[in-house]
């Protein structure tokens, strides 16, 4: 019989602990590709991208997204790989949407941190049906890496989001939104996974895990180069936020508590 695309024990780790590590997701071929759109979406970033390291400080923390329409690679790995088939196992879901893909790259000597934040609140979207790939492109030990508080995507909770420059709030807290805990003071009272990836591994984890990663300064010394390509299942509708949403998709025709039926969010097809 035929390996299933995804482990059972997968799926059941995604949906219990919000995270969940594929091993080599991602064929050599797809890598080859990614790295090469890495280097032309650097080489010239979108409007959209940010460069969250001072001009005068070590090593570089770049990010940028929503650039697969216009660099054909993004399009290729995020839609035509296995990729959408995979998250439609993990998240359940009989249909998935391409939301965008977002890259972000740490190299050598870099010292900015991403702060613990989970993904949703900076998104135009509600639901519990989505899940982001993080592509690892190089060998990054785990010290190095993104790390989870697993379970957290169940919390029910949604937090303000913060500027990956400084780790600020976007916002003061309100009735739906807290302010992010102080998680590394508390780091005991939680379990929180990194992990070991070789290029080709893909971390699986929901938008509603919070999340964190160190600088690379002193705990590695090659690049740190990710492509997180994100999705969108059956239950996912459009929303606004009491904050400009990142990317900072304009409205049009979306309407709140709809799907994104629109053509920036293609539906792929999954047989
Ligand atoms: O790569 C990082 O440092 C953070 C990744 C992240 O926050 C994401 O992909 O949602």
């Amino acid at each position: 019989m035929d390996e299933p695309l995804v482990a059972q024990r997968s799926i059941e780790e995604f949906q219990r602990d919000g995270v969940t590590l594929l091993r080599c997701a991602v064929t050599a071929s797809q890598l080859a590709v990614l790295g090469d759109a890495v280097e032309a979406n650097m080489a010239e970033p979108s409007e959209w991208a940010s460069d969250y390291t001072a001009g005068d400080a070590s090593g570089r923390f770049f990010g940028d997204y929503v650039s697969w329409t216009r660099i054909d690679a993004y399009r290729e790995v995020a839609i035509e790989s296995d990729l959408p088939r995979i998250a439609a196992a993990l998240m359940q879901s009989t249909s998935v949407r391409f939301f965008h893909e977002h890259v972000l790259v740490k190299e050598p000597g870099t010292n900015e941190i991403t702060p613990w934040h989970h993904d949703q609140p900076y998104y135009c979207v509600d639901g519990d049906q989505n899940v982001s790939f993080w592509i690892a492109l190089d060998a990054i030990p785990a010290r190095a890496g993104v790390e989870f508080l697993v379970g957290s995507h169940r919390w029910g909770r949604s937090f303000v989001p913060r500027k990956f420059v400084d780790s600020t709030a976007y916002a003061s807290p309100d009735s739906r939104f807290e302010l992010v805990p102080d998680i590394e003071s508390e780091r005991g009272q939680h379990r929180i996974v990194r992990f070991d990836v070789e290029p080709g591994d893909v971390i699986a984890f929901s938008y509603r895990i919070l999340h964190a990663a160190p600088g690379t300064a002193g705990l590695t010394t090659g690049r740190r180069r990710a492509v997180s390509m994100r999705y969108l299942g059956d239950d996912a509708v459009f929303a606004l936020r009491p904050w400009l949403h990142s990317p900072p998709f304009e409205q049009r025709a979306l309407v709140v508590g709809e799907p994104l039926d629109d053509p920036r969010f293609p539906l792929i097809p999954i047989g």
